[in-house]
């Protein structure tokens, strides 16, 4: 028998609050010495944001049925990361933003040197969390940060922020796009796909699947970002073309187009619901997430 998928919408509403509610315990306001540390971590961290990335993670985890709540902790040390890159990519030396989520850019709000340091902050406390996590075994918490560190780190999405920077006002071609892409966006969000099935103890070939389905949502996620960038760009930034032509990047709509970009994003969501289809559960959680992404 299927189980009756709930509003996605819902989901989001409800799953978003238990992720803020326990966020706002993993980083306390701190009234000592260095509270304002806390103070820019927490400024930045609970500002919105759609949570996607935990949601991922959460909803993977109840797709192969297993406990929701021992994945709070890895869900959460994956968005203080994204928070963290967000900070960091935003400030003068690289993306130079002045707003995110909404609000001044944290170091718009503080000095800039303490917006750095509140995302070491964010990105060392996941590790943290994950240590301190109070329902997963020890083995669990040893796979959780490969996985996280790898897709975070030097061959991760640091590695694709490194070769953003270094193709800026380059032209670069789709082969070179889709690594950096596949580096800076899809390896943390199929890194929170990751963790669910970590947490669910999947088997070796189910990890297999949630690794596909992660990397190909990860990589239309961009992609529809690319598009959004220059259909809502303009409007949002005030820059024909969006943010990315003026910022003289190579995106997917300056090598295939609008509508090419799309079918590009469209391929990627239609092989990344077969994979999860496969799967022997009910996977429609997932799969309207995967949808959600391609409408987002
Ligand atoms: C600084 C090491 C380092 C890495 C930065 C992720 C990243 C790498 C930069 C972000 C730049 C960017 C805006 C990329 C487009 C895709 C993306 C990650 C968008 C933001 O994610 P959302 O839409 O944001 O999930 P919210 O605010 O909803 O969490």
């Amino acid at each position: 028998m299927t189980a009756v998928a709930p509003s996605l919408d819902h989901y989001f509403k409800i799953k978003g609050a238990q992720i803020e509610e326990h966020l706002n315990r993993l980083i306390p306001e701190n009234k000592g010495l260095y509270g304002a540390l806390y103070e820019g971590a927490r400024y930045s961290l609970l500002s919105g944001g759609k949570r996607l990335r935990p949601i991922l993670t959460l909803a993977t985890v109840e797709t192969l049925q297993g406990s929701p709540e021992a994945a709070l902790s890895p869900a959460c040390a994956l968005e203080c990361i994204h928070t963290y890159s967000l900070i960091h990519d935003d400030l003068p030396c690289m993306d130079n933003d002045d707003f995110r989520r909404g609000k001044p850019t944290l170091h718009k709000v503080y000095p800039e040197g303490h917006a750095v340091l509140a995302g070491d902050f964010l990105l060392t406390v996941a590790f943290e969390i994950i240590a301190n996590a109070p329902l997963l075994t020890d083995q669990q918490k040893v796979q959780l940060t490969r996985v996280i560190a790898e897709a975070s780190g030097g061959e991760g999405m640091i590695a694709g922020q490194v070769l953003d920077l270094a193709c800026t006002g380059k032209n670069l071609n789709l082969q070179t796009l889709e690594l950096i892409h596949s580096k800076k966006t899809a390896a943390l969000i199929q890194a929170s796909i990751l963790c669910g099935g970590i947490v669910a103890n999947a088997t070796a070939s189910q990890m297999d699947v949630l690794r596909k389905f992660g990397y190909q949502i990860g990589l239309a996620f961009q992609i529809i970002d690319d598009v959004l960038d220059v259909t809502d760009g303009e409007e949002k930034h005030g820059k024909k073309g969006g943010s990315d032509a003026a910022n003289h990047k190579t995106t997917y709509v300056s090598l295939l187009g609008i509508e090419g970009a799309r079918h590009q994003a469209h391929n990627l969501l239609t092989s990344a619901l077969e994979a999860i289809r496969s799967l022997p559960y009910d996977s429609s959680l997932l799969q309207q997430l995967a949808k959600r992404i391609g409408n987002k």
